[in-house]
């Protein structure tokens, strides 16, 4: 049995054997193993009749393909989601749904039970999703203007979309709140900052491409000091911190005037060439705030 608020997730499919593996791996499977969400992975034809575990027939009124039965269909859910289950929201990817959006993701993040019923053929019976409203919120989804063969890959998508917005689910939560779509439920933040910039780490130079000075190296600046502070605040130290935009020599000779430094510290990645040339930091710190420079390497992530 999973944490008391722990997301449960049931699906409904044909192919249970599609979400044996995404299930278990990564965030969602780690997450399934602390019990944050708990998974029921039902097959469908359990509630076929006849002997062939039939699920589909014939379209009324013709047309190409299968249309999966509504009686099979009315018997899973059920069973799945009995009348007095507690509330459940019963989600069904179909090309003709509402759009997927961060938000709704995070809507489905604070639910307590959700229940995705994965379509094959040329779909399923229109009458359930209906007589499941009577009882239970009902979602039609779609996951993006293009056609799937059914709604098990939909479900997938939806999954992880939520699976990561729960509270201990990512490492640091602070990467949900700068999600490009917003993540962080505000409704104002969809859709903030829409595009991302692309990302950078070490190596600084790569097949002679350099990381690009400015906003990357502003990015990269903010991890830096975050982690840093970390480290000092859990040595003890009361250290603050600033990102400086304009030239850094200049920044710190005003700091150590400020504070009245009497040493200065300069922490970095190690750089060779700049070292043999004392164009490095340090060395050229040392030429402008007028009190000792202790040079330091960094060997942690950031
Ligand atoms: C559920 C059956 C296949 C769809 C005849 C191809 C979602 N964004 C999306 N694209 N496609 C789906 C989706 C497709 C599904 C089912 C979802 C169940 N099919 C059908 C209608 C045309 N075949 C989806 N979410």
């Amino acid at each position: 049995m999973g944490r008391k608020n722990a997301l449960r997730i049931d699906i409904v499919t044909i192919f249970p054997e599609y979400f044996g593996s995404p299930l278990g791996v990564s965030l969602i499977g780690k997450a399934a193993v602390r019990g944050d969400i708990e998974f029921g992975v039902h097959d469908l034809r359990r509630w076929a009749t006849d002997v062939h575990h039939t699920v589909d027939d014939l379209p009324f009124g013709g047309g190409p393909g299968m249309v999966m039965k509504p009686d099979v269909w009315g018997d899973a859910l059920d069973e799945i989601v009995p009348a007095d289950g507690g509330s459940a929201r019963l989600v069904v990817p179909t090309p003709s749904g509402v759009p997927f959006t961060q938000d709704i993701a995070a809507g489905y993040a604070a639910e307590p039970r959700l229940v995705f019923a994965c379509g094959r053929y040329e779909g399923i019976d229109g009458r359930v999703a209906e007589a499941m409203r009577d009882r239970m919120l009902v979602d039609e989804v779609s996951v993006g203007d293009y056609v799937l063969a059914g709604g098990e890959a939909a479900a997938l998508v939806m999954i992880e979309a939520v699976g990561r917005l729960l509270p201990g689910v990512l490492g640091n939560a602070s990467s949900v709140g700068d999600d490009s779509f917003g993540g962080d439920g505000d409704p104002d933040g969809a859709m903030r900052g829409l595009l991302e910039g692309p990302v950078y780490t070490r190596p600084r130079t790569w097949r002679e491409r350099e990381v690009p000075e400015g906003e990357a190296a502003k990015d990269f600046g903010v991890r830096a000091l975050e982690v840093s502070l970390q480290a000092l605040h859990a040595s003890g130290s009361e250290a603050e911190g600033r990102l400086v935009e304009d030239h850094p020599l200049d920044a710190l000779r005003a700091l150590v005037d400020e504070v009245g430094a009497d040493e200065v510290i300069v922490l970095t990645d190690p750089h060779y060439v700049e070292e043999f040339f004392h164009r490095d930091w340090a060395s050229r710190a040392r030429h402008k705030v007028g009190v000792p420079v202790l040079k330091l390497f960094s060997h942690s992530e950031a």
